[in-house]
């Protein structure tokens, strides 16, 4: 359970998460929550506990990878669970790993989800016609090093998603994907830790691709959109999922050969909102500046009004 906890605060690394939050979630009491917490200190983990906001894991610095180069040999799809319906693809395939019956590169997809989940206990709503998944990995990982998987795998669905469209496809740090500045499409990472060891990730991706204007709620339409939304035609599922598959497989290798550093220029070359005026969601405050793209190590560089040169490692980026 107290990796369970752990987990959840990495989630949200360099935010609070509320005690009455985390305790509703896993279904255990707060005064568990906080034991839990104990116990994590104990084996070296700073949890920061303020009353009122909750806890928050403290952030190690956003040093470099020191990934081992080399490649490993996966086969992403290789394996493969389809489902007609399903609460969220990221919970079925959490469980599976968990019960050792999903490997690396093997994905649960369905075609529709009832409770789609986006981050920090966002909705992701998952009609029909769209593509919503989940791929299970086991990299040999520091787990600092896998936050930056979510900006290797948007970038992924963008460079897949270029084969469907020409307008450009922009990626928005840290986990979003855009068409005329909407959002398409979305990442999930989920993380179990024993430790400092990654036991196995859950990468979700969902993808807006047949979806008309009506499959969303009234709220989404001005900030969300679709492949069909934005082409005018359909596209087949099945093709889409294998040009992602390639572009995932492609990137994450690359990843584990030359950490972010060897993927900055792509990421750049698609930043949403590079040179613009952004406001940074992070660790319970917000932050003004100009958007500077993205560092080697995947960390989001932003530039203060009084010059400063800030990075960010997790949060969320609004433009204006
Ligand atoms: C994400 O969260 O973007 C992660 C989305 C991951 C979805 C996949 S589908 C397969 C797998 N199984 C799951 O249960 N999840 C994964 P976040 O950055 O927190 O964005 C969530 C926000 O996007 C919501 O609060 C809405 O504002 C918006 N949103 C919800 N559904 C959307 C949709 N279909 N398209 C575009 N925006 C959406």
């Amino acid at each position: 359970m107290k990796y369970r906890i752990l987990s959840k605060l990495q989630q949200n690394q360099g935010e609070y998460v509320s005690g009455a939050e985390l305790a509703r979630e896993l279904g255990i009491s707060r005064t568990a929550v906080w034991k839990h917490i104990h116990s994590l200190r104990k084996e070296g983990y700073r949890v920061t506990a303020i009353p009122n906001q909750g806890y928050r894991l403290e952030d190690e610095g956003c040093e470099g990878p020191g990934l081992e180069p080399g490649l490993r040999k996966v086969r992403f799809g290789g394996q493969r669970l389809q489902l007609d319906e399903t609460s969220s693809t990221n919970t079925v395939a959490w469980e599976m790993a968990d019960q050792g019956r999903l490997a690396e590169g093997g994905i649960v997809i369905a075609a529709r989800q009832t409770q789609g989940k986006g981050r920090r206990g966002r909705t992701w709503e998952s009609p029909a016609g769209g593509l919503w998944f989940s791929i299970v990995l086991y990299p040999e990982l520091q787990l600092r090093d896998a936050a930056p998987l979510s900006l290797v795998f948007a970038l992924a669905v963008a460079r897949a998603l270029e084969r469907f469209i020409t307008a450009p496809v922009k990626v928005k740090w840290p986990n979003d994907v855009l068409l005329g500045g909407k959002k398409v499409a979305g990442i999930l990472l989920e993380i179990n830790t024993e430790f400092d060891r990654i036991k196995y990730l859950v990468a979700g991706i969902g993808v807006n691709v047949n979806l008309r204007a009506e499959d969303l709620p009234a709220a989404l339409r001005d900030q969300a959109t679709s492949l069909y939304l934005e082409t005018g035609q359909e596209v087949d599922l099945e093709a889409v999922l294998s040009a992602i598959l390639a572009e995932l497989e492609k990137a994450y290798t690359r990843y584990l050969e030359t950490g972010f550093k060897g993927l900055r220029r792509q990421f750049m070359e698609r930043c949403a909102h590079f040179g613009q005026p952004v406001t940074v969601h992070t660790q319970g405050r917000d932050l003004n500046g100009i958007d500077q793209g993205v560092d080697d190590y995947g960390c989001l560089r932003l530039k203060l009004k009084d010059g400063r040169l800030v990075r960010v490692t997790a949060g969320d980026v609004m433009p204006g």
